[in-house]
């Protein structure tokens, strides 16, 4: 499929919002079972998913530190999704990078028309993934930018205003870069595993790091619509920080979707469909989905730390064994994401279909 050019012109879901119309345009419009149901997102249930508070996984007393490593193999393996407190990260550089964003999206349309994006690269300001002429597509605006390995890190390619904005995403996705790699270790001791083998397993000190923040603009038949259709991540981990305001993730859990109800400065992670690979399905990745309401927009960040985009991922030796071989074939992330860059948000079809035949 042609990755050159979008199929179709691109409308700006902001403009649509702003325009005041009482109905949104058919192509916006979900076939009704895949619609959010009223009854779902009312969600009256105090179901959430985990909240773990980091605090003393460095420290030395080590009755806390097994029980943070505990909540965290638990959260992995029953939800694929949980949120972190006290990681680290300053709360303030935490809401700089979301207000920093809000402002990008509130400039004048001229200005992010500057940055409009290809699906050759998704670089720069976008309005839809996937390239499928004739697709229903997302209540949503995002950016897309590369952060690491260098050589993909381009300034040009990110947003000049608000004026700090730069600087502060860079502080922010080298500070999440930190935290990824401390989850690594964590999630690679959980396996039974050295502490740097799950890190090896995706390329060492040569990860990728990107994010995509997404804007939600106000919809006035939230009923109809989805901000971003359900799908797993495709990378390695994400790092998710949420709206302070309005909630709009939702978790799949066997038939249900859960709206997750973010803790203050809190993060949400959950496992990429490369960490599934890695760990032979030890650890999974789980789909979400976002929905949007007729009030308030929405502001999200979401940080992708993905494998060496150019060598081969695969199980790790030490999780395939005669009852539970290899369920993966190698394959590098640069051709994995073609799907997702092809197809757009399709669930967990692509990882599903990978499994090796037995
Ligand atoms: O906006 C959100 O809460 C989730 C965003 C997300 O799933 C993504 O960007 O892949």
């Amino acid at each position: 499929m042609n990755l050159q050019d979008w199929p179709e012109p691109i409308v700006r879901v902001q403009s649509l919002s702003e325009s005041g119309l009482p109905i949104i345009p058919d192509r916006y419009i979900k076939p009704p079972s895949e619609r959010p149901s009223p009854l779902i997102t009312i969600n009256s249930s105090d179901e959430n998913i985990p909240i773990i508070d980091l605090t003393g996984l460095y420290g030395d007393d080590q009755d806390i530190r097994s029980s943070i490593l505990n909540q965290i193999s638990s959260a992995c393996r029953e939800w694929g999704f949980f949120q972190v407190i006290n990681h680290g990260i300053r709360p303030e550089l935490m809401d700089t990078a979301r207000e920093n964003w809000r402002q990008f999206f509130h400039l004048p349309m001229e200005l992010k028309q500057a940055y409009a994006n290809s699906p050759k690269t998704y670089e720069g300001y976008g309005s839809r993934l996937g390239v499928e002429k004739g697709a229903i597509l997302d209540w949503s605006d995002y950016y897309f930018l590369h952060h690491t390995p260098s050589s993909l890190k381009d300034y040009n390619k990110w947003p000049a205003f608000p004026n700090s904005c730069r600087e502060v995403i860079d502080e922010y996705c080298e500070e999440l870069v930190k935290l990824c790699g401390r989850l690594m270790r964590v999630l690679s001791i959980n396996l039974g595993l050295r502490e740097d083998q799950l890190q090896n397993a995706i390329g060492g000190d040569n990860i990728g790091a990107c994010m995509r923040v997404n804007f939600y603009p106000k919809c006035p038949q939230p009923d109809l619509a989805l901000g971003l259709s359900p799908h797993s991540d495709p990378g390695g981990l994400t790092i998710l920080l949420p709206d302070d305001h309005v909630a709009g993730l939702q978790v799949r859990r066997n038939d249900q979707w859960i709206t997750v109800k973010p803790a203050k400065h809190a993060f949400i992670v959950n496992i990429g469909d490369q960490i599934q690979v890695v760990s032979n399905a030890n650890y999974k990745s789980v789909e979400h989905r976002v929905i949007v309401n007729s009030g308030q927009e929405r502001v999200s960040l979401a940080f992708f730390y993905n494998p060496k985009s150019d060598i081969p991922i695969e199980p790790v030796k030490d999780l395939v064994t005669a009852e539970k071989p290899s369920l993966y074939p190698a394959m590098t992330f640069d051709e994995y994401r073609l799907f997702i860059r092809t197809m757009g948000p399709k669930g967990k079809s692509q990882v599903d279909s990978m499994k090796s035949p037995r």
